[in-house]
């Protein structure tokens, strides 16, 4: 049986909230694109379009509450389905300009770093800012930084990360990393000056409707205009970004009132009828659930990245345990079930294992928990997993059955999810006296795994393989590292050569697949962890997109380790014209390494920074240098790996192919059993 999709729902779980926006004076597009009606999500309580606030919100005497959220410590709890509402301690009202408001709130929230640039529209914002002491802001070189910076940081603590930025192009330039925040459901805060409330709708210096711009890739955002509704929109900002399927919030506030003065007030009262995120998962559907899992003969367990966001590892592993049903986590979800584990059938989708991807394909039975069906995953959606009936656990129902139709849809928090599932089925195994037996289908995923294991052939003429640096740099610098990767064949290297088993240690941008993510993620990552070994495994390409960040993090002593892997190319652009361009290399050679041409020469650029510069051509220097780098902790670390440009990311499944076409190499599809 080969399921119809369904089309897609409108939207995924966002909020609308109409703050007291002034009337544009002029029908410019932007002004056009900010009053559009945005999508509402289907049968989404959490969705539901919220009815608007009042222009001056009063202040209640004792911190406020969402409707169907608990308190939880300020700052905290990302991926928790209650969260953080209005939390910090009540303060006396005191008179203060609303930019004074604006730092108070998020001092009051619990943001300890911030990532930004100023200019004209936010700088009344700054000058309060340098007072702070709880606030530390991380002048950053380009306000993409400042985004990927907010988003590694958020990434590796599960608190929500926060940047800042001025009008026009420091707004503009937080686009990327906003988009890429809203694909990898990324907790962040962005807040941006505007121009002052009078001038906005006459194309005024650095005027840019960001609020307009971001609607689609934010899960809220607003722009607020009085400064009495400063703490208001900060504390519904942090609560909406990270609870529920956790997101990009954007906070843009025009000058005026950041100049003006206000009354600040803390708790402010949060005006979100709309929003209820938590939706605790449903026991009838949890025992049906329960039943089909029983009932499978070929189960597995599809986990995404869902379930780092939710911090349910430790739950998940118990219930593989208790299951003993096989695994695949998806490029989002990479540690939350150690790498080493015997059920454990590697990474699903386009570069994925062989047993992972065919464990998928054969399956009677998927039991995906924060994924999304993703087109990398599925290849071509009608023909994947034919077999195999779906139970589908997301906090977001406007992800359940967009892609693939779930046979037991779970709307919850995902850890919820599992620790009703380890109940219900610990008292099924109970009554039935033992764990449902899937010997044969183990056995054969163990072949598949042990028969196509993820590997590499060394090149024979003495130049580096890549797979060989990264493999490296996970074996020497361990587990409790943290590695984040740009985009292109080094992120898929490093999503298969190290060895992941601590969900937050691999950090990357799957949704959106950004070039230049790496080094300011890296750094975000590093300056919310500084206990921690944190490796940007960047490709040649990515690395001068954002190197200028390395700036930021001498100066900051955020010593970051960046290893790149320097194949000369846009290898992964490369390896499809190889595959099906007729080896044809349009426009992908980048002069970095070969032939002696080094374009820029990255030793000299890291040097030029302040950085320490390595250059690595040799397979037998590969150890010496991660030694060394694991030692130098006083600043930057850049190695330059120079590399085999022809390798290849193995296995692959073709764009829009059927999974069950995968190759292990050029040419080469495993040989399956005849009846398959
Ligand atoms: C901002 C952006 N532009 C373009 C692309 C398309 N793209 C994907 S991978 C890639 C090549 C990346 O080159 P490099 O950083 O050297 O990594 P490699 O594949 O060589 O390891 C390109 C151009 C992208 N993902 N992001
Ligand atoms: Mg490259």
């Amino acid at each position: 049986m080969i399921p119809t999709p369904r089309p897609a729902p409108a939207h995924r779980q966002k909020v609308t909230i109409v703050t007291d926006s002034p009337t544009p004076t002029k029908a410019s597009p932007a002004n056009l694109a900010q009053s559009r009606p945005r999508p509402t999500p289907p049968a989404a309580a959490a969705a539901r379009p919220a009815p608007a606030a009042p222009a001056a919100a009063p202040a209640p005497p004792v911190a406020s509450a969402v409707p169907g959220s608990a308190p939880v410590a300020p700052g905290a709890g990302a991926a928790t389905a209650t969260g953080p509402v209005a939390s910090g301690a009540a303060v006396a009202p005191e008179t203060c300009t609303g930019a004074q408001a604006l730092v108070r709130s998020l001092e009051a929230v619990g943001v300890d770093i911030v990532f930004g640039i100023p200019g004209g529209a936010i700088l009344p914002a700054y000058d309060p800012l340098m007072d702070s002491s709880k606030v530390r802001h991380i002048l950053v070189r380009h306000e993409q930084g400042a985004g990927h910076a907010a988003e590694g940081y958020a990434a590796a603590t599960g608190k929500v990360g926060v940047c800042m930025a001025t009008s026009g192009p420091g707004a503009t330039n937080l686009v990327t990393p906003i988009a890429d925040a809203y694909m990898d459901s990324v907790p962040i805060v962005a807040i941006t000056g505007q121009v002052p409330s009078g001038s906005i709708g006459t194309d005024a210096f650095q005027e840019a409707d960001i609020r307009g711009i971001t609607m689609p890739i934010t899960k809220h955002n607003y722009l607020v205009t009085n400064p009495d509704d400063i703490p208001r929109a900060i504390s519904e900002a942090f609560h909406i970004a990270g609870t529920g399927r956790p997101g990009p919030v954007l906070v843009d506030i025009s000058k005026d009132a950041l100049v003006a003065q206000t009354t600040f007030r803390w708790p402010p009262q949060v005006e979100l009828p709309g929003y209820r995120p938590v939706a605790r998962p449903h026991s009838k559907q949890i025992r049906e659930a329960s039943r089909l899992m029983a009932e499978a003969k070929r189960p597995i367990f599809y986990v995404g990245g869902g379930v780092v966001r939710a911090r349910a590892s430790e739950a998940l592993r118990t219930l593989v345990e208790l299951t003993q049903i096989p695994l695949v986590t998806t490029l989002m979800a990479r540690g939350t079930v150690p790498d080493s584990h015997p059920l454990h059938l590697g990474m699903p989708g386009m570069h994925g294992s062989v047993a992972a991807v065919t464990g998928l394909q054969k399956s009677d039975l998927i039991i995906a928990l924060g994924a999304r069906f993703d087109d990398r995953v599925t290849g071509q959606l009608s023909t994947f997993a034919p077999f195999a009936k779906v139970i589908h656990a997301d906090i977001d129902p406007a992800e359940i059955s967009k892609n693939r139709v779930a046979d037991v849809p779970i709307v919850g928090d995902v850890k919820d999810v599992i620790v009703e599932l380890i109940d219900v089925i610990t008292a099924e195994q109970a009554t039935r006296g033992g764990a449902v037996d899937y010997a044969a289908w183990q056995q054969t995923v163990q072949e598949w795994k042990s028969t196509y294991p993820v590997g590499y052939t060394p090149h024979d003429d003495g130049s580096i393989s890549p797979q060989y640096v990264i493999e490296r740099i996970g074996a020497l610098s361990g587990p409790e590292a943290t590695y984040v990767a740009g985009v292109g064949q080094h992120q898929m290297w490093a999503a298969q050569f190290v060895d992941y088993s601590r969900p937050n240690s691999w950090i990357n941008s799957g949704g959106l697949g950004t070039m230049g993510f790496a080094v300011p993620a890296a750094m975000g990552a590093k300056a919310a962890e500084p206990h921690r070994t944190v490796w940007a495994i960047d490709g040649d390409g990515c690395f001068q997109m954002t190197n200028q960040e390395l700036a930021t993090c001498v100066i900051n002593d955020i010593p970051i380790k960046v290893a790149i892997i320097n194949n000369s190319s846009l290898g992964m652009v490369r390896q499809w014209q190889t595959l099906f361009y007729n080896e044809r290399y349009s426009n992908t050679d980048l002069h970095t390494s070969h032939n002696e041409v080094r374009i820029p020469d990255f030793v000299k650029l890291a040097d030029a920074y302040g950085c320490e510069g390595l250059r690595v051509e040799r397979p037998e220097d590969v150890d010496a240098a991660i030694h060394k780098a694991l030692e130098i902790n006083d600043r930057p670390v850049v190695i330059d790996f120079v590399v085999h440009r022809d390798a290849m990311v193995w296995p692959m499944v073709p764009a829009g192919v059927s999974n069950d076409k995968i190759l292990v190499a050029r040419g080469g599809a495993p040989l399956w059993e005849r009846e398959d």
